[in-house]
């Protein structure tokens, strides 16, 4: 499997200029140390094989958090329930009996998985994440090792395959999230208190496996997983287990992509494992949250799960709270991409199969923006030069093409750019029309470009730069560029 780093060049990185970005791997709080590790991170570095550089360049993707908890939408009885719409079950307000039953109504009609997947095309994702099996323990495809699945529903049918299917054929990657922790599995344990938990357990261990080694069977276009649900203490004493099912995993799919919610280290730590080194081929801890500087980010890889509402995965007819707009999601987007990561955001289909209103408009707002903009997102990351408070910087890793991108449009429309020493901007220019700036040089290394419109601006803007960064003796070129 991917080897990136080996002891001496990690010495040698460690020694050289760029010994803060690896020291900072280590957790707060945790001293840097090397205890000697049976199932801690296997490799250092970020993964550069063609299927990680896919995924680090997808930019914006898709969630998806489909079950049966999606019929009751937040409610029961008539009673509204405050948490998270997939927790339901876990509501003393509802009997776990009525929510165990609730499967004997799923037959979602409006399901028409080429509708899903064409919506998010045209809201520029690139990959998206569906929930197979969530906390419930229901499987939306028809599994072998339980009964508790979609084919023992009205509805029968398969749900994944028709996913796959169809986001294969728009071009958008297929990530599998798989809930660990599983409700409804006799042999599921939150923790091991007694021998007979223990064998219990083993069972679990046996049918988690074979229903990961299912999906990726059934689904072989499958990209990656997206574990959660392994934070439980029991879950956590299974370092070797999950080690070998993770080394199983990634053998039955090639460059298959897996983030850090997996597995646990000898000493049950998880992400970063107890030397401090990311456990998975990326950082998986930013829900809902996202990272401020690339400070945070540690020189990983990382992607920000995000919701529409405050904390609502799963459908829930009554959205109360703060609800964010799609100037809001796309400033979150391009945050992530500007620091290296990449986002997605999260949509809850209803028990029928149909997509909310409001996230049907937001995907089309965010839609627009991309079909003018995505230039600024995809193959795009983080760029060096000092942040201004008009908004984000974003680089193409490829053609080394600057992004400005502008939510903050200051009242004379005098944005400031810093660039480093002996950069030239060569041409700077709006993406949507083209229309060329002259930058206006303040100071060495400082500019304003000018932005003279008298028309507002009524979503985000772009402005490409296209810069040289000279060589020794190129200040002059740069001097006399300023005459
Ligand atoms: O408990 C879940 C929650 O319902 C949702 O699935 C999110 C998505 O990242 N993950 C868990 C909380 O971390």
């Amino acid at each position: 499997m991917k080897k990136l780093l080996c002891g001496a060049a990690l010495s040698a990185l460690l020694a050289g200029s760029n010994a803060e970005l690896a020291v900072a791997q280590t957790p707060k709080n945790t001293p840097r140390t090397s205890i000697a590790l049976k199932h801690g991170a296997h490799d250092l570095g970020k993964r550069t094989d063609p299927m990680m550089e896919r995924w680090r360049n997808y930019g914006l993707g898709q969630f998806l958090h489909w079950g049966v908890y999606a019929i009751a939408g937040g409610h029961w009885e008539g009673k509204y329930y405050g948490g998270a719409a997939e927790w339901i079950r876990s509501w003393r307000e509802m009997p776990k009996d009525a929510y165990d039953n609730l499967y004997k109504q799923f037959d979602p009609k409006d399901f028409d998985a080429k509708a899903w997947a064409k919506q998010a095309k045209d809201m520029g994702a690139k990959y998206m994440i569906i929930t197979t099996k969530h906390h419930d323990g229901f499987c939306l495809w028809p599994s072998e090792f339980t009964d508790y699945d979609v084919s023992n529903s009205p509805y029968k049918k398969d749900i994944i395959g028709p996913l796959v299917e169809a986001y294969d054929a728009e071009g958008i990657d297929v990530y599998l999230y798989f809930s660990v922790i599983d409700w409804n599995h006799p042999g599921y344990r939150s923790v091991l208190k007694t021998e007979e938990d223990r064998e219990e357990y083993e069972e679990f261990k046996e049918f988690t496996k074979n229903q990961l080694v299912e999906l990726l069977e059934r689904y072989p276009s499958t990209k990656g997983l997206w574990f959660d649900g392994t934070w439980d203490a029991a879950w956590k004493e299974q370092a070797a287990f999950a080690d070998e099912l993770e080394a199983e995993l990634r053998e039955m799919v090639p460059g298959l992509i897996i983030g850090s919610r997996f597995r646990p280290d000898d000493y049950g730590n998880r992400h970063f494992d107890s030397n401090g080194d990311l456990m998975g081929d990326y950082e998986q801890g930013w829900e809902r949250k996202l990272p401020k500087t690339i400070e945070d980010v540690k020189g990983n890889d990382w992607d920000c799960v995000m919701t529409v509402p405050e904390n609502q995965w799963g459908y829930h007819s009554d959205w109360r709270g703060h609800v964010k707009t799609s100037f809001e999601l796309i400033e979150m987007l391009v945050r992530s991409v500007a620091l290296n990561g990449n986002f997605v955001l999260n949509f809850g289909p209803n028990g029928e199969g149909g997509i909310r209103k409001e996230e049907t408009q937001l995907a089309a707002e965010i839609g627009d923006w991309m079909d003018v903009n995505h230039e600024a997102i995809y193959d795009c990351g983080y760029l060096d030069w000092e942040k201004q408070d008009w908004g984000y910087y974003t680089q193409d890793r490829k053609t080394g093409k600057i992004y400005m991108v502008v939510f903050n449009m200051p009242l004379n429309g005098a944005l400031r750019v810093k660039t480093p020493d002996k950069v030239k901007l060569d041409k700077v220019y709006s993406l949507q029309d083209g229309k060329k700036f002259t930058p206006e040089e303040i100071h060495k290394n400082e500019y304003f470009i000018h932005y003279n419109s008298e028309e507002k601006i009524k979503s985000p803007m772009v402005i490409v730069i296209e810069s040289t960064s000279g060589e020794e003796g190129s200040d002059q070129v740069y001097q006399k560029a300023k005459t």
